[in-house]
């Protein structure tokens, strides 16, 4: 898959491709990166990329003319990329965006600065507006690095041997479980005991258990959009029949945990 970023900071991207798993991917062939200079692609004595709005108002706006030469000189080498325009007004960038441009032969990430890009390029030769979430930066060269981040790993061989980008955080909906290396009690806490088990089973539902619970707990909007199998279902009714059990207990013995007492 080819990536190509198309930007007035070409040298901030450069580190992100020399690092991890984005390097080896580029180092094994089974990406290309690259970013370009917008100011190569002016005609002008002053390399200019950006210049007043028209109809007034305060900041710049990209010009047309160096964005869409950068992308039709892209698309020379790359003719089935597609365009991303990173922009605050975009749809929000998820794993399932992620998942889509990883089955794209190229993308090709616009990086604007200042107030934006001219409306007509948006029209014209953008096929995806991305946002990566309600904050406003000062570029979209952290943005696109971000977007690339997550598809460079969807992409198969990238991520080496050991992991799978298919039983994670978010490829199911839920949150990932706890992970926990050695050793065995860090400053007095124990790893839980079903992990040193070997209990491949038990271990598989616990697992399970703590990615629903912490989901239900910190992120109750996954469970809202997703449809649970009848095994969390019961994980589920056992968890509510256990702090119905407390609840219970606490009104018995006229704690009045209704009240706010303690
Ligand atoms: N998720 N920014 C883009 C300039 C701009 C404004 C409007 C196009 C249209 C951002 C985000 C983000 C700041 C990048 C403004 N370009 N990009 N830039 N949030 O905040 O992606």
């Amino acid at each position: 898959m080819k990536f190509a970023v198309l930007t007035i900071f070409p040298e901030m991207c450069r580190p992100f491709f020399e690092h991890g798993i984005v390097r080896r991917a580029i180092e094994s062939g089974k990406i290309s990166a690259s970013a370009a200079d917008l100011r190569d692609f002016t005609s002008d004595r002053h390399k200019t990329t950006d210049d007043r709005p028209y109809g007034g108002g305060c900041g710049m706006v990209m010009k047309p003319e160096p964005l869409a030469a950068a992308i039709r000189s892209t698309k020379a080498s790359a003719p089935e990329s597609r365009v991303v325009l990173m922009s605050p007004q975009g749809r929000r960038f998820n794993q399932a965006i992620a998942q889509e441009f990883a089955s794209l032969p190229g993308l090709i990430f616009i990086c604007g600065r200042y107030e934006g890009v001219d409306e007509r390029i948006c029209q014209n030769f953008v096929d995806y507006e991305v946002s990566i979430g309600d904050y406003v930066m000062t570029g979209g060269e952290l943005a696109a690095m971000v977007v690339m981040d997550a598809v460079v790993r969807l992409i198969p061989g990238t991520l080496g041997g050991e992991a799978s980008a298919e039983r994670e955080s978010f490829s199911n909906d839920l949150l990932e479980h706890g992970h926990y290396t050695r050793p065995p009690v860090f400053e007095g806490e124990a790893v839980p005991e079903v992990l040193l088990s070997g209990h491949h089973a038990e271990i598989e539902s616990w697992r399970l258990e703590t990615s629903l619970i912490h989901t239900a707990l910190k992120r109750k909007d996954l469970l809202q959009n997703r449809c649970l199998s009848s095994k969390e279902v019961e994980i589920l009714k056992r968890w509510r029949r256990e702090i119905d059990t407390l609840i219970h207990g606490q009104s018995v013995c006229g704690a009045g945990s209704l009240s706010g007492g303690q």
